[in-house]
């Protein structure tokens, strides 16, 4: 007997309730916060996490040998075991702290990029960056007189893999940076075969996963990735935390980032050695209630289950992908589900997406308009900007509906 796999669906409705901000109006409309990808919303669970360490235990860590500071230490290491489960590193000692991805791509931009890159090799990006893995390279590259390159993507907004190979033939190019899942575009792309890629030409590889790892299963052992960036808060954690996932051996030959408190093992007028890791990346006092937070919405997420996540988001960019594909003079950018992320980003002919948001923040929709912080990606497209739904967990086909009778109101107020 063919036995097959059912994932239980998720009740929504249920779990809608442990978020306490989706109770909440918006001009006295109830919310549907489709903006997920450029932050969540928290559950209880993490709200409750952040409140008992300032009420129970808030110290600063590593340093006290009394108990609010063991336990705050051992909360705060905790956290940094559950997130390297999560992702599948070896150890949490390849798990920094960051304050976000944009601090975690800075980080190996300068601490490994400085050390590395010289005039006659190079960095690879791609066209479908968010600013954030485009500029630190360009102001790093720069620095040290080294080449930048990006590889394009198609019509159908998949990366073009025969440049990024043309790209990696000379064996010029040292590292390739590019996004696991683009924010505006919605394309997954082949992490492992990328990957595979960049090793075959000896070239190292960073993966922008801010908006994977909250969305999808990621290993990052299964990726064989050597560094690997995210944001606690697209990921229902607080602002202010991060991660930069890096393969040990890498992050034991880098230089510190920052220099301070925590960072190191001894410290002389003379000199200083560094502390071991993931320390040696984290100087000064750490965002701690924040990254025990982060651990609490990581608890969450693991609970919720990342396929039955993934599969509900399916559903939704599904929908919304072909509802939108109806109403007349709409563009949606990026690649058909399902081989998509849970977003959708278009743009309605004679509608300006700032206006097209604004009638919809009437009605308690609230979408992201403007460039997403992927300049490029628009400029491309021969578009100034586009409105994007993004969607997550706690989102529903109904509001779905509600988001294409907005878009149509829209058409009805602007009259084309
Ligand atoms: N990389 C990708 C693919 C992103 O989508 C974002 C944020 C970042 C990096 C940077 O994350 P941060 O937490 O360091 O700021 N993207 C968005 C967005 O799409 N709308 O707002 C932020």
């Amino acid at each position: 007997m063919n036995e097959t796999i059912v994932i239980p669906t998720l009740d929504v409705e249920a779990i809608k309730q442990d978020f306490p901000i989706l109770q909440r109006k918006v001009h006295g409309r109830a919310l549907h916060y489709l903006d997920n990808a450029a932050t969540s919303q928290k559950p209880r669970a993490v709200l409750e996490t952040l409140d008992t360490y300032y009420r129970e235990y808030n110290a600063n860590v590593h340093r006290g040998v009394h108990t609010l500071s063991e336990e705050a230490t051992a909360r705060y290491e905790g956290a940094r075991a559950k997130i390297a489960r999560f992702v599948n590193a070896r150890s949490p000692k390849e798990i920094i702290y960051t304050r976000n991805a944009t601090e975690a791509i800075n980080l190996v931009a300068y601490a490994w990029g400085l050390a590395n890159l010289r005039p006659g090799v190079r960095v690879v990006s791609t066209e479908m960056e968010h600013h954030s893995n485009i500029v630190p390279w360009q102001l790093v590259t720069q620095q040290a007189g080294a080449g930048l390159s990006y590889v394009p993507f198609d019509e159908d907004g998949r990366l073009q893999l025969d440049a990024l190979d043309r790209a990696l033939e000379d064996g010029r190019t040292k590292l390739v940076a590019f996004t696991a899942a683009s924010n505006v575009l919605g394309t997954i792309n082949p992490v492992k075969e990328i990957v595979a890629r960049i090793h075959a030409a000896g070239a190292l590889c960073l993966v922008d996963a801010a908006q994977a790892v909250p969305h999808l299963p990621v290993d990052v052992q299964d990726w064989d990735c050597d560094f690997c960036v995210f944001s606690g808060h697209k990921m229902m954690g607080p602002t202010g935390i991060g991660v930069l996932y890096g393969r040990r051996a890498l992050l034991e030959e880098m230089p510190p980032f920052m220099g301070g408190g925590d960072m190191i093992r001894e410290v002389r007028l003379t000199g200083s050695k560094w502390n071991e890791l993931p320390w040696k990346f984290e100087a000064g006092t750490p965002a701690i209630a924040e990254a025990i937070g982060l651990g609490a919405a990581v608890d969450y997420l693991t609970a919720l289950g990342m396929e039955r996540l993934r599969a509900h988001e399916v559903e939704l960019v599904t929908q919304a992908w072909e509802r939108l594909g109806e109403i007349p003079n709409l563009k949606r950018l990026g690649p058909p589900p399902p081989e998509r992320s849970g977003l959708v980003a278009f743009a309605v002919d004679s509608i300006h997406p700032h206006d097209l948001a604004a009638i919809l923040d009437q009605e308690g929709i609230a979408i992201r308009a403007g460039h997403h912080c992927a300049a490029p990606i628009h400029e491309k497209l021969g578009i100034a900007a586009s409105a994007r739904a993004s969607f997550y967990i706690y989102n529903t086909p109904e509001e779905i509906d509600l988001l294409v009778a907005g878009i149509y109101r829209a058409k009805d107020i602007f009259a084309i």
